[in-house]
């Protein structure tokens, strides 16, 4: 029977190991919660690297790894520190992340760094050929195996393969000042079909396969030798049953049932009724705009001051990439900012600013997304931005109000949110007033469009389309050749 190969960096679980005990907990980010849903219906293999370099297993460890990947579906890649520093670190996200979200001042172009990103990609492309039979189908993800459809290709010509973009395509502007610009193409032209969150992403990588490899292309076909690659956008959605029913579970838990952060979320909220909570989730990293965030709340503090002791911001930092140093140099400053704010402004009863520098529980996420009044989610760039769904997944009784960057991916669909450029303090300042200050009525009738369009183009069904237009552009190849 044929199967699906999904094939990325991280797989859906991360290993610990302690006291020769191994762990594997769930991965935090958007592809692996976007993906597992998919994953655990199907017959599906995942592929992709454990967490844990060479150096760190213990030879005598090793079948037990393999036996608790194997438990969730999966099989690794061993890498070793050197590898993972060149080809994760260094090629994917001190390179290829900056640039493709518009830092070009961050992004290195390091030969070592892309020497090591060719020999790992090589290894997920030989990892996938001793598993995969030629009926299966290869759905490869994200920036950091760019150049893995070609490297299958060489070795089966007709197999069947995906690629899927997680973050934006940048325009050929910027992209033109890789160096290595052309063998990423040429890496990506391997597959049969490759997609993109949003119609913009589509676009720029079309014009930067015409006018750097001269293709030809026609609509959204590029024709190279006997082959015909589509390319295509296919907005990623959520599990959105998922959060949805999780919310209402919530709803329904007595006093002894609920967290401690939930407990206090409440203690709060009944000493101030009127009070409203802002929640920020994301990653810790640059592209995510929380720095620029936290100064447009003293920015909208100081604009409206009678919102002082009356309004709270709730952040939530996932720890990330932290040996990549704009990253701890963000964190310092994100860490100085909070700290400066409420040094500033807290009074006896009032602290502005609760920051969580960690990853959380779903549940306490749950929490979150349910006890905040206004989800203020403005990145300076972002692929799509699943977190915006998802707030809007959890409010069973279609209040709250999501202010959203115009630079996610996400804005394309959710046009009734409040849409923000996250550069602009003084629009900032005056949509968290609209916020704080739109009639229930209205948050009702926006949030209900959202929630009908998020359930309806969910998670599944963005995997099932991706699939369904694989085999079909398959299809449409094997009857051009023949001609
Ligand atoms: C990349 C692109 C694109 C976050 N904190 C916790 C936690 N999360 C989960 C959220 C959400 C996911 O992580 C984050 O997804 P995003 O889409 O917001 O962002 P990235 O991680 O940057 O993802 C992005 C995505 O890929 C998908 O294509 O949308 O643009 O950058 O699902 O719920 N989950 C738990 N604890 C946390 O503390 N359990």
């Amino acid at each position: 029977m044929s199967k699906t190969i999904i094939i990325s960096n991280r797989l859906p679980v991360q290993l610990q190991i302690s006291n020769g005990d191994i762990t594997a907990i769930p991965s935090v980010g958007g592809l692996a919660t976007g993906m597992k849903s998919v994953h655990s219906g199907g017959d599906s293999l995942w592929i992709g690297w454990s967490g844990l370099t060479d150096e760190e297993i213990p030879d005598v460890l090793a079948p037990k790894i393999d036996k608790a990947l194997a438990e969730h579906g999966s099989s690794k890649v061993r890498l070793t520190k050197e590898e993972v520093n060149g080809f994760y670190f260094g090629f994917s996200n001190r390179t290829i992340w900056p640039l493709f979200h518009y830092f070009l001042e961050y992004s290195e172009f390091e030969l070592s760094y892309w020497e090591t990103y060719k020999t790992v990609n090589q290894k997920f492309a030989d990892a996938i050929l001793e598993k995969a039979g030629e009926d299966d189908t290869i759905w490869v993800h994200d920036y950091q195996l760019m150049l893995v459809p070609q490297m299958v290709r060489e070795k089966r010509p007709n197999i069947s393969i995906g690629f899927f973009l997680h973050i934006p395509f940048p325009s050929y502007e910027i992209f033109r000042t890789l160096p290595w610009r052309r063998e990423i193409l040429q890496g990506l032209l391997g597959s049969d079909l490759i997609g993109f969150h949003t119609y913009d992403y589509e676009r720029h990588f079309l014009s930067s396969v015409r006018r750097l490899l001269g293709l030809e292309v026609s609509f959204n076909d590029i024709y190279l030798d006997d082959r015909v690659i589509k390319v295509d956008s296919f907005p990623m959605g959520i599990d959105y049953k998922k959060f949805h029913e999780a919310a209402h579970e919530h709803a329904q838990r007595n006093e002894s049932q609920k967290s401690e952060l939930q407990k206090r979320l409440d203690t709060h909220k009944k000493s101030a009724p009127d009070a409203k909570f802002f929640l920020s989730i994301d990653r810790l990293d640059y592209s995510k705009g929380i720095a620029n965030r936290l100064k447009a709340f003293e920015y909208f503090l100081n604009k409206y001051p009678e919102y002082k002791e009356k309004v709270r911001l709730i952040i939530l930092a996932v720890p990330s990439r932290s040996n990549v140093p704009q990253y701890k140099l963000l964190k310092k400053e994100i860490d100085e900012l909070v700290g400066r704010i409420n040094g500033e402004l807290s009074t006896v009863s009032w602290t502005p600013i609760w920051y969580f520098y960690r990853s959380m529980p779903f549940e306490n996420l749950i929490d979150l997304y349910t006890s905040c009044d206004i989800a203020w989610l403005t990145p300076i760039r972002d692929g799509m931005n699943l977190v915006a769904k998802e707030y809007i997944a959890t409010r069973t009784d279609k209040t709250g109000v999501l202010i959203l960057s115009e630079m996610a991916g996400s804005a394309n669909e959710m046009n009734e949110s409040l849409l923000i450029n996250p550069n602009n303090f003084e629009q900032i300042a005056d949509t968290l007033y609209q916020a704080i200050n739109m009639p229930k009525k209205e948050q009702q009738e926006r949030n209900g469009i959202l929630q009908k369009r998020l359930e309806r183009y969910n998670v599944e069904k963005w995997a099932n389309d991706f699939m369904t237009s694989l085999v079909n552009q398959k299809e449409k190849e094997d009857v051009y050749v023949s001609r």
